[in-house]
């Protein structure tokens, strides 16, 4: 499964792992009750996999696209990653489905404490409406992702505090059932 921990609070380079000592490791059923789910799939042959295609059926993930994050591709390359790294949520799930390299999600637990996530070839996470959270790179500075949406998408984020949109007051009575 996806590897994840809690870290620790040191500003120093956030592409490095920031694990506590001795490690926190953080299970996929602690992140369920955060509402954060995950596939295993084949990236390889993400253009044909029936299996993704089955996935994209059941939950609506209509809209698709990929972005390659590396320096020498991605415009506005440091900006982007920037803002990626701001602590924020969206309106609408986030699901990403790394294709190749590697990336952290970070989200919040019911403590506000940080979980990082652990992704690379071949996980397909989402994160639910609402939570904060924030994504970077990690030492290898380089990611392709398939990016899903239900329905259109959305890319805006708002940046912490927006504790008075309607989907986080969701998201917090989501957090207080599970
Ligand atoms: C976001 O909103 O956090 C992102 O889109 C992350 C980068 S896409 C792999
Ligand atoms: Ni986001």
């Amino acid at each position: 499964g996806l590897e994840a921990w809690y870290i620790d609070s040191s500003d120093e380079d956030h592409r490095m792992p920031h694990k506590l000592s001795p490690n926190q490791p953080v299970s996929l059923e602690e992140l369920q009750k955060l509402g954060v789910f995950h596939w295993k799939l084949n990236a390889d042959i993400y253009e044909t996999d029936p299996e993704l295609e089955q996935i994209r059926k059941d939950q609506g993930y209509s809209y698709m696209d990929i972005i390659t994050i590396r320096k020498d591709t991605l415009p506005n390359y440091e900006e982007k990653l920037k803002m990626f790294f701001e602590e924020h949520l969206h309106l609408d799930d986030e699901i990403r489905y790394i294709l190749d390299g590697h990336a952290y999600f970070d989200v919040r637990d019911k403590e506000d404490r940080w979980i990082r996530i652990a992704t690379t070839k071949g996980d397909l996470i989402t994160l639910p409406a609402g939570i904060y959270h924030r994504f970077t790179l990690d030492t290898n500075n380089y990611t392709k992702a398939m990016r899903l949406f239900v329905g259109g998408p959305v890319w805006k984020a708002y940046n912490r505090p927006a504790d008075d949109f309607d989907i986080r007051k969701k998201y917090l009575a989501f957090l207080q059932a599970s």
